[in-house]
């Protein structure tokens, strides 16, 4: 049997385990990359390492998350990333050069390689040929010290692309229409790998939209060949020489084989508040809309925002509404202003955001209370707008843009198909690469302002835990819920102070209960339903409630990157054997867990005692990741075994 082009990646950087579905392997990481509001932990928790420069071929810190600058705290955490990145051999790419992926994929992106970075949209990597894979800001610390990455081996989901898109119809509406196969649940040990005919017909940057998106499927990343779009493409960027020819062999083994057909997909929109939650544009077309944001590392590439300008051109927005458009990199910003593009973008009335995350994260442009927001981003849970009742719509950059002219939801497919806007790659993308700062070759200062806290500390795993369970929750509980971004982004590195929010669109007194239980050695249990820990890989999801004193979460399943951030900082995932037990329990009922470190060095199963019954449970774990729970965490099992 031949071999898929995940497999060909993953045999070149096998370190450890042997390449079968499901095993633990561990892989050796090329490049590295952060933003700021994972990178400042990672960055602190790479320092109390001691290893004095990073080992990787490239690392890369971004900042583009959090770039407000209101009050000291971002400026603080930039000038710590800046100072300590250019002291161990790290690339420091500053505010307003974009977001991560975007720039990322431009400037350093290279087929074969394998990436680790501390955001969950790191596979936006995969639409230029690269295992691109998101993770804790620990995991990407111990990647950058030269340790491997650990991983379940994949199974591979091959989606065979035919046929071509008809006009109106983007790359967005190729990854909601897999949302809407695969959903958000069950997709955890997959990768997606994409081939077929239809791969040839999409450009670097729409196959990346689809990679990036794919990380809400909940798989391990997702793929696209590297082929002669792929040698177009990094030739633009004046890259040529990191392209290499990377296709699957014509008989390559995958698990499951979905076929689509690129000319029959319409245009779609994932309904408030998952992104799984998709229709036909056709079934919602006129509903009236308050806000239109186009912008994000799902669609914000120079070919997005230029079909965006040409439907604008010489049209207004519509004047109930608020209209904004963010720029992926300084290079896309820069090309528009170059064209001229930009200025139609302007004189339809649009606001003009800096090139970062923004209304993403919910660092601005909250909508209206009740309102209704068109976006092309790829996440739209609950409350992550920074408003509690925001109704956010995810649509491409060609419907966000129609509708943003009508004030109401567009159906591209009412238009005329001579009419559609389209755009051609450039031969020469502008290059200027002058906001991203190598590495100094002589040691500096590392500047370090009240924000900046200590990496945290956890403690070697107790034999016997009492306590309560503190919280009950549902299904498809997000990293979003228990660590709210937004407003609170600017605590990302203040852990006392950051933990004061955990959960706090769910159970506003959780955090102060929990940390008082503390304070008396009664420590806390979560009880969570299906696809715990869904989205965001920020680790402050665990370390928070770790520092509250949680020390287990008992759920019907789990996410990837969260279950693996739980481990790293000490937090047993426990899942339930029997998911009638998550209706047995009840929150504030007492518990206790004896025998604990015979139990996880055996990896056998846990039994939590509550009020007298006795919940049965898998901890979820394997043999290495039994022994970082013993040692308390990550960051004291890699201190213990230098
Ligand atoms: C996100 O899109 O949720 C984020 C914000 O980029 C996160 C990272 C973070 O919370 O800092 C992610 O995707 O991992
Ligand atoms: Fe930034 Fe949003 Fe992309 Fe996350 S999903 S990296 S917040 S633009």
């Amino acid at each position: 049997m031949g071999r898929s082009v995940t497999y060909k990646i993953l045999e070149e950087h096998l370190v450890e385990g042997t390449l079968s579905a499901g095993e633990e392997i561990g892989i050796r990481i090329d490049q590295t990359l952060t933003q700021d509001a994972t990178g400042t932990m990672a960055y602190l928790q790479f320092e109390a390492m001691g290893i004095p420069q990073v080992k990787t071929e490239i690392s890369v810190s971004y900042v583009d998350h959090n770039t407000l600058q209101t009050g000291f705290e971002n400026a603080d955490d930039h000038k710590y990333l800046q100072t300590m990145n250019s002291n161990f051999g790290i690339y420091h790419s500053k505010a307003g050069n974009g977001i991560c992926h975007q720039v990322h994929l431009e400037r350093f992106g290279k087929p074969g390689a394998t990436l680790l970075g501390s955001d969950s949209h790191t596979p936006t990597g995969g639409g230029i040929g690269m295992i691109a894979i998101g993770a804790g800001g620990l995991d990407v610390a111990v990647a950058m010290g030269g340790g491997p990455f650990f991983l379940a081996c994949p199974r591979v989901i091959n989606i065979k692309l035919t046929g071509r898109l008809r006009a109106w119809v983007s790359a967005k509406d190729i990854i909601l229409k897999v949302l809407q196969i695969l959903t958000t649940k069950g997709n955890v040990g997959y990768v997606v790998e994409y081939t077929g005919p239809g791969v040839e017909t999409l450009s670097v940057p729409e196959r990346a939209t689809i990679t990036n998106m794919g990380a809400e499927l909940g798989v391990t990343t997702s793929l696209f060949p590297s082929d002669a779009v792929t040698k177009k493409f990094l030739e633009a960027q004046g890259r040529a020489e990191s392209w290499r020819e990377l296709l699957p062999d014509t008989d390559a083994a995958y698990d499951r084989v979905i076929e689509l057909d690129l000319s029959e997909l319409k245009p779609m929109i994932a309904c408030p508040h998952s992104p799984d939650n998709i229709k036909d544009i056709g079934e919602l077309k006129g509903m009236k809309i308050d806000q239109v944001a186009i912008g994000s590392c799902t669609n914000s590439s120079y070919k997005d925002l230029m079909i965006v300008a040409r439907i604008l051109k010489g049209r207004k927005a519509h004047s109930d509404i608020s209209f904004v458009v963010a720029p992926g990199s300084k290079q896309v910003f820069q090309m528009l202003a170059e064209n001229g593009a930009l200025a139609d973008i302007i004189a339809s009335g649009a606001r003009i955001m800096e090139s970062a995350c923004g209304f993403c994260i919910g660092s601005g442009q909250a909508p209206v209370t009740k309102g209704i927001s068109l976006r092309t981003n790829n996440r739209n849970f609950e409350g992550r707008s920074g408003t509690a009742d925001g109704q956010i719509y995810l649509v491409s950059p060609e419907v966000a843009a129609l509708s943003a002219i009508k004030g109401e939801l567009a159906d591209p497919l009412d238009y005329d198909a001579a009419g559609f806007p389209r755009v051609d790659m450039p031969e020469k993308f502008s290059i200027d690469d002058s906001l991203i700062i190598p590495p100094s070759k002589t040691k500096t200062a590392i500047f370090r302002g009240p924000n900046i806290g200590e990496p945290p500390y956890t403690e070697p795993l107790a034999d016997e835990i009492r306590g309560v369970i503190g919280l009950k929750v549902g299904d498809k509980i997000t990293t979003d819920h228990i660590m709210p971004a937004g407003q609170r982004l600017k605590y990302r590195s203040n852990i006392p102070e950051y933990s004061k929010y955990v959960f706090e669109g769910v159970d506003p007194e959780f955090a102060a209960r929990s940390l008082e239980n503390r304070k008396k050695n009664i420590f806390t249990i979560i009880a969570g339903g299906l696809s715990y820990g869904q989205g965001s890989s920020r680790e402050h999801a665990a370390i928070c409630p770790m520092y509250l004193g949680v020390r287990a979460i008992m759920a019907k399943s789990f996410e990837r990157i969260h279950s693996g951030n739980l481990v790293n900082f000490g937090i047993l995932p426990l899942v339930f054997k029997s998911e009638a037990d998550y209706d047995r329990i009840s929150q504030g009922m007492d518990f206790s867990m004896t025998g604990l470190i015979e139990a996880v060095k055996r990896g056998s199963l846990i039994t939590v005692n509550t009020g007298g019954t006795l919940i049965e449970l898998e901890l979820l774990a394997t043999q290495r990741q039994r022994g970082i729970l013993l040692a308390g965490g990550l960051l004291n099992y890699t201190r213990n075994s230098i």
